[in-house]
């Protein structure tokens, strides 16, 4: 008999917050219903969810049901419960470490690239990748740089975490608004053809819903 809840990931019917969740539940190959919500039905649902706000995570099993709020909260449980948080106490820090730089960034983009519309204010957009995204694509590469002098392929060890699922969605997020953007960084783009060609990913990625920023 399975023990597995029956999951239902909430979001908007975009990619947003939720990608790297959708990554990492894909590479897990668990089963999970992607419930994109039309955005009339916001008001509604707003008042039911914990903190307000979407993604949320329901875990339901016959004994009850969890609730999960916060899109890193939901990630890193992900993790836990399917092994993708590091081999070892070295490579959850790591992991984790990975994980805060890539929030600081993607807080960051996710100002210029959603609100107050989607890429609406092209002098945000070009000052972002002028002023903010630099900075952390160096950030990234050394720490992906030490992984490699480790022999890992990912950013804390051998095997994919939830920073990596995290680190790929941000970058390839910035990807599709300048695609030059990781030029002349082979590092960052091994490590995100390494994440393409994992085959539960690639089997994800060609079915997937169309980037965020087709719509803008
Ligand atoms: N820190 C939260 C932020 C969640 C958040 O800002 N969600 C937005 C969508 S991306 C939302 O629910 N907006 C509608 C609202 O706040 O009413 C997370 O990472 O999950």
């Amino acid at each position: 008999m399975s023990h597995d809840p029956e999951r239902e990931l909430v979001y908007f019917d975009i990619r947003g917050r939720a990608e790297s969740i959708r990554l990492l539940l894909a590479y897990a190959q668990a089963p999970y219903i992607d419930r994109g919500i039309p955005r009339a039905d916001w008001p509604s649902l707003k008042k039911t969810v914990p903190l307000g706000q979407v993604p949320v995570l329901v875990e339901r099993t016959p004994a009850g049901e969890r609730v999960i709020p916060q899109s890193q909260a939901i990630l890193r449980h992900l993790a836990r419960v399917f092994g993708l948080d590091g081999a070892n106490e070295d490579e959850r820090v790591r992991a984790d470490i990975v994980a805060e730089t890539v929030l600081e960034l993607r807080t960051a983009w996710n100002r210029v690239a959603y609100n107050p519309g989607w890429l609406k204010d092209q002098a945000a957009t070009d000052a972002h990748f002028r002023d903010v995204f630099p900075r952390f694509r160096a950030t990234l590469e050394g720490l992906l740089e030490q992984s490699e002098e480790r022999g890992a392929l990912y950013f804390a060890g051998s095997a994919p975490t939830h920073a990596d699922f995290f680190a790929f969605d941000t970058l390839e997020s910035h990807r599709e608004v300048v695609p030059s953007c990781l030029d002349g960084h082979g590092s960052l783009q091994r490590f995100l053809d390494d994440i393409r060609a994992l085959p539960p990913i690639a089997d994800y990625l060609a079915r997937r819903r169309p980037s965020d920023f087709q719509r803008a």
